[in-house]
């Protein structure tokens, strides 16, 4: 039936109006409704053997026009929206977005799941459905505050469903309640991302900010995504939380081989479970428990489940290797400690090394050694980290396990990267190379084919300019700044982390501050633009928060400087931010420190789009680098080796370079200068001085001239229009790599055999 039509019908049976009676808020609900039947529609991808992609997020963004190219009716839909008097991307504007993830990992998921849906593989997401997610990022004097992030209403795409568990802790059960979010694959069939939840999850329990009473499980399970772990009650929440979401998915998945008539000694033929990061891993025990239920041998049960689990490490910072007390697990889960015990000693009995103990001297559980052992593939996120990880990090269980380790770079779904966030420069790419990248997208190195062509370059050129003026515009809504889309965008959105290098970018601005103050003015002005979240309890992460908006209000205001360079940190970023800021970068800022980026993605996302990276060799930016060749990339500092090496010989001092570099020292010292604590907190400022010059961790001062260079180098480039509009053309033309379908691809040919 005419799309029309039924849209029609939708607000006749909704609001008894026509589309064109609607308001806004009402057409965005009419179309909700008409998508979710479309979907409903859909048949679930079967298939022998089913992949469960556990996470603790899923940082799905919103779905509305992802839904709509997946269905391939967005086109249309604009259209019949646009002759009722409705613009679609306001329409689209309206929605929500889920709360359900907090960086890379969560996002990386996301995109695997539509990657899965699109390769028409069966595979499920298995999560939790934090009713608050991740807070809601608000500045108050220059300060992140932290306020809850209710995302969930009346009309959603969460789907009720019947099934329902019962997990036991330690004196009492908890029943779930399940919602799933169907997940289409591109002009294909669909999955689902499963989100386990309890009834009785009390909103009105926060209160100053995100403060909770973190002990009544029965109202704040599922409220918070990383409810704050810096009280042992926070840390104990957050194992109720990750028992919960195991030994739901484990429930479901026993529950579904019985529907069909399949022995559970099959199990490891049918089902692969996908353990992102150490959240999930409980799921190892508690499947052999549940196992043991059914008859099994704790023998048989771990021999089964070692088959069925693999597990994906997406970092090396210890922080994120998750090791829980013996004496919480016999407090939360009581049921699961002897079989971690067994597990452990079949460890032993393998290795004879306590370095891979399970359980170790302090009566700490490490979940990733339980991975690992009990995993039959252990995978890290991009040729260097996976090296790391082989060499260093998990070096002593490579030698244990050397078959069992593999690389699966990662990947974005260009779906959202690329059609959904740039349709203008989709279009242009569709009128060159025609649509067959948008199923195999390597076919994007077409586009080098181009590389000489002016009127080309100058349409990517003339595509980016409209890009930055949204940009500029929605800035100037949302931020109240006023920015000049003929500036450079220089751009460093990701996690708020010492190790992401944010201070250094605050070094540079500093830098350049200094110098136009001086007379000295830059080869071009420029726009440095953050997006950050620090977590509530990571008190420098939110000290660099400060010092960036302190910097854009002393900056901003003065006329000396703004004429050259301005800074906005926006509020709240999360995926909708990404998609409007995104297409509007030339500078993709990926600045870690070598080897502590495992991956990034938001790089595969910027070069995607045409911008050129400014990157240290860590992470993907080592791949991304071998593509596109030394000339449309500009990296610095040293090397991860080095890096590794200053660990090791405890050889690294600011002080000394401190020492050495007045200029260096000039810029540390103006964070406590009177121009900067006139508009800030003295206490962060210094606490931000202090740490920079006495400690800096994850060595920004070592790379900081380094980094002003190559930046200042970058910028002069900039001038030469033609010449960087080839640089964008080489990074679109090589982004075809980092597509998930390859990566799916990958984990499917090596790991899943789907
Ligand atoms: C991360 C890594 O830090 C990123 O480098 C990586 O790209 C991502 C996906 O593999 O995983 N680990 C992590 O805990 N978050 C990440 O972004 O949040």
């Amino acid at each position: 039936m005419d799309l029309n039509i039924q849209l029609e019908q939708y607000a006749q049976n909704l609001y008894q109006h026509t589309l064109k009676e609607c308001s806004k808020e009402q057409v965005y609900v009419v179309l909700l409704n008409y998508v979710k039947q479309a979907l409903e529609d859909k048949e679930f991808i079967k298939g022998n053997k089913k992949v469960y992609y556990f996470s603790a997020e899923f940082l799905i963004g919103k779905l509305m026009s992802n839904n709509l190219i997946n269905l391939g009716i967005r086109k249309e839909v604009r259209e019949v929206l646009h002759a009722n008097g409705f613009d679609l991307a306001e329409i689209e504007e309206l929605e929500n977005e889920p709360s359900l993830g907090n960086g890379g990992l969560g996002r990386l998921a996301a995109c695997f799941l539509d990657s899965i849906a699109t390769l028409n593989l069966p595979g499920d997401g298995i999560g939790l459905n934090y009713h608050l997610g991740l807070f809601k990022q608000v500045f108050k004097a220059n300060k992140q505050c932290e306020e809850p992030n209710p995302w969930i209403d009346d009309h959603s795409w969460l789907n009720r469903s019947f099934k329902r568990y019962r997990v036991d802790y330690k004196g009492f059960s908890l029943h779930s309640v399940l919602y799933d979010i169907d997940i289409l694959g591109y002009h294909g069939n669909k999955n689902q991302l499963h989100l386990f939840d309890i009834e009785t999850v009390d909103e009105n329990l926060v209160h100053d900010g995100i403060s909770f009473d973190q002990s009544n499980l029965l109202k704040n399970l599922t409220l918070f995504l990383y409810p704050d772990d810096s009280t042992e009650e926070g840390k104990k929440l957050r194992l109720y939380q990750q028992y919960f979401m195991v030994s739901n998915g484990a429930q479901m998945i026993l529950e579904d081989l019985k529907e069909r008539n399949i022995p559970l000694n099959e199990l490891d033929q049918h089902v692969v479970i996908q353990i992102n990061d150490t959240h999930p891993s409980l799921v190892i025990p508690e499947l052999i428990r549940l196992l043991m239920l059914e008859g099994f041998t704790i023998k048989e049960a771990i021999s089964l489940v070692s088959k069925t689990c693999a597990y994906t490490n997406h970092t090396i910072l210890a922080e994120a290797l998750e090791k829980w007390p013996m004496s919480y697990l016999e407090e939360i889960v009581p049921q699961l400690l002897p079989i971690i015990e067994a597990l452990d000693a079949v460890a032993y009995e393998r290795s004879h090394n306590h370095k891979v103990a399970i359980i170790d001297e302090n009566k700490l559980v490490h979940m990733a050694s339980m991975d690992i052992h009990f995993g039959y593939s252990i995978n890290g996120v991009a040729a260097i980290h996976t090296d790391i990880l082989k060499n260093s990090e998990l070096k002593d269980f490579y030698d244990l396990y050397p078959n069992k380790f593999n690389n699966k770079t990662n990947g974005i779904t260009f779906r959202r990267w690329l059609l959904s966030c740039n349709e203008e420069l989709t279009d242009f790419i569709d009128s060159l190379i025609g649509e067959g990248y948008k199923e195999n997208a390597d076919e994007l190195k077409k586009l080098l084919d181009f590389v000489n062509d002016e009127d080309v370059l100058n349409r990517l050129l003339k595509i980016k300019t409209d890009k930055k003026k949204e940009l500029a515009a929605y800035l100037y809504n949302h931020e109240g700044v006023k920015v000049d889309a003929d500036s450079l965008f220089d751009i460093q959105i990701k996690r708020l982390h010492e190790y992401k290098r944010q201070q250094m970018n605050v070094l540079y601005i500093i830098h350049q501050y200094l110098e136009i103050k001086r007379g000295n003015l830059p080869a071009y002005p420029m726009t440095c633009i953050f997006g950050a979240k620090a977590a509530p309890a990571y008190t420098l992460a939110k000290d660099i928060i400060h010092t960036i908006l302190c910097l854009s209000q002393i900056i901003n205001n003065d006329p000396e400087v703004s004429p050259y360079l301005k800074i906005v940190m926006v509020e709240n970023y999360n995926v909708t931010y990404a998609e409007k800021l995104i297409p509007a970068a030339d500078i993709s800022e990926q600045i870690s420190l070598a080897s502590k980026e495992a991956s990034g993605t938001g790089n595969m996302k910027f070069m995607l789009n045409g911008a050129v990276t400014l990157g240290t060799d860590d992470g993907a930016n080592v791949e991304i680098h071998e593509l596109v060749g030394d000339n449309n990339i500009y990296i610095f500092g040293v090397d991860s080796d080095s890096v590794i090496a200053h660990y090791e010989n405890n050889d690294y001092s600011p002080q000394i370079l401190l020492e050495q570099n007045p200029e260096l020292r000039e810029l540390v010292d103006f964070i406590v200068s009177d121009t900067l604590t006139s508009v800030g907190d003295r206490e962060a400022l210094e606490r931000l001085h202090h740490d920079l010059t006495y400690k800096d961790w994850f060595m920004a001062l070592l790379d900081t001239k380094d980094y002003i260079e190559t930046k200042q180098n970058a910028t002069k480039d900039y001038k030469e229009r033609l010449n960087w509009a080839k640089k964008m053309l080489v990074n679109i033309a090589k982004a075809g790599y980092f597509s998930s379908d390859r990566t799916i691809k990958q984990y499917n040919e090596d790991i899943w055999k789907l």
